[in-house]
């Protein structure tokens, strides 16, 4: 049996209970098979594929905190240390109740891969807790944020561990969260990224992922004779990442017709409007039945469908396994030109093979959404030299990570024999240089 094939079957073994993170490293071990079976020898005597599938730590923990009818709610907290080869943890928090182990555990691995593509020094974590912050009072955010860092504080340092936002954790978590760390630790550090402009916070940062995922895409589109003026563009999600992503796409001349959230999707036939859809979930926090409700031109229809709209480009910004074969069939089938993974593993195994291989550009989100930790790097550099760059300077560093990303998985995909698989690609390219680092630190 090929290694790829015994450590898939190992993996699979060990982490039955687990099918997102499964998902995951099949996807990255499968595409690797041209640089493992070049190294075959070398990397079963060093167990790489062993010691980048297993964790350098899980911690799980109770988060007690009190509601406001005083009751007490008991959640679970999750910080998954991955792989610290080539710099400290770095991955975000996710806050939603479908989180579990193995959910944090996909989230960590990618991130590996993905910290490693941005070529700065970070290595892969992911964490969070199945607390569901919809319907909370600031108070009962606070309550929790502050009870989840009283315990993640032990593990977690500026040189150690720096998680961030995710899926339910943003701005406001992020400074509750922050708070409770430095009057724990009496110190002031960046410990965590995605901070407020007035505590350490990196300008650019809340633009990031969706401004990164535009000019990956764009490079993408750029090197196969193509761009983004005047493309219909489906986006699914309308949280951080989708409306920047839809803010750029729009400054870029495309048109974005769809968004959606959990309970439904919109169509907007004049294309969204940023600045109404910010008000409604950034400020009212508020569901996309009141977008519908203030915007004339838009239909609102209750479930799954973003991807059944006939458009250019699909751009999966929402969560994880949401765009599915059919979708993949019916996307094609409307003349899809290209989709990029603006969340992770927003797209199945299945139906990324079925977009491969009917000639679907496919720009995985371990590189397309990489713009986001990138920036957050840059936010570290930032807290450790105590100064803060412009808007400008960050987001023309973002660009230029960005468009690098795009060229070293398009070489490294070329380099295999595998031109046009950026999936290998990405895989490939993030990790030789995270192996080459372990080869360089011994066993440990
Ligand atoms: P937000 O919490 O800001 O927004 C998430 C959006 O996705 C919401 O519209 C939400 O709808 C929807 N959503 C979440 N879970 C589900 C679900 N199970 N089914 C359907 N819709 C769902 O998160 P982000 O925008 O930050 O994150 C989106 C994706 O991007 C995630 O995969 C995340 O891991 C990834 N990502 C985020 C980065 C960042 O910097 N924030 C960086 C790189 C990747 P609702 O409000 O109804 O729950
Ligand atoms: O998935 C991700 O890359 C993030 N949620 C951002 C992580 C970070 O450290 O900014």
């Amino acid at each position: 049996m090929s290694y790829v094939d015994e450590v898939i079957e190992l993996v699979t073994k060990k982490n039955a209970d687990q099918p997102e993170f499964l998902q995951a490293v099949k996807e990255v071990l499968e595409s690797l098979r041209p640089v493992v079976d070049a190294n075959e020898e070398l990397y079963r005597k060093e167990a790489i594929l062993e010691r980048i599938t297993e964790p350098d730590r899980q911690i799980m923990f109770r988060v007690p905190w009190v509601d406001d009818q005083g009751q007490v709610q008991v959640n679970r907290g999750f910080r998954v240390q991955f792989n610290n080869a080539i710099g400290p943890y770095k991955g975000g928090l996710r806050l939603h109740p479908s989180v579990n182990l193995g959910i944090i555990k996909f989230l960590g691995f990618e991130q590996i891969f993905k910290n490693s593509l941005t070529s700065l020094p970070i290595g892969g974590g992911k964490g969070g807790s199945d607390f569901d912050p919809k319907g909370k009072s600031d108070r009962e955010i606070m309550a929790f944020c502050q009870s989840f860092m009283t315990e993640l504080a032990k593990y977690i340092g500026a040189d150690m561990d720096v998680p961030a936002g995710d899926i339910g954790t943003g701005a406001r978590e992020i400074g509750y969260m922050f708070g409770q760390y430095k009057k724990i630790k009496g110190i002031y550090e960046g410990v965590l990224t995605g901070k407020g402009l007035s505590y350490g916070g990196s300008l650019a940062r809340t633009e990031a992922t969706g401004y990164g995922l535009l000019y990956l895409t764009q490079e993408m589109l750029k090197c196969n004779g193509m761009d983004m003026k005047d493309k219909i563009v489906c986006i699914s999600g309308s949280g951080n990442v989708a409306i920047y992503a839809t803010q750029k796409a729009q400054q870029l001349g495309a048109k974005v017709v769809t968004v959606s959230d959990s309970t439904g999707w919109v169509y907007d036939s004049e294309g969204i409007d940023v600045a109404l859809l910010k008000e409604v979930k950034e400020v009212k926090r508020a569901r996309l039945t009141e977008y519908a409700a203030a915007r004339p031109s838009a239909e609102y229809h209750e479930g799954r469908g973003v991807w059944s709209i006939t458009c250019d480009i699909a751009l999966p910004c929402a969560t994880q396994n949401e765009l599915l074969l059919e979708d993949a069939k019916q996307l094609v089938e409307n003349g899809c030109k290209a989709v990029a993974e603006g969340a992770n593993m927003p797209t199945t195994l299945e139906a990324t093979e079925y977009l491969q291989k009917n000639g679907v550009l496919f720009a995985p989100g371990k590189a397309a959404n990489a713009g986001g930790v990138a920036t957050s790097a840059l936010e570290m550099s930032q807290n450790s030299e105590r100064l803060s760059w412009s808007f400008e300077e960050v987001d023309s560093k973002l660009q230029g990570i960005m468009v690098n990303i795009f060229h070293n998985l398009d070489a490294a995909a070329k380099r295999y024999g595998k031109e046009g698989d950026y999936v290998a690609g990405a895989n490939i390219a993030g990790f030789e240089k995270v192996v080459e680092a372990m080869m360089a630190q011994g066993v440990v």
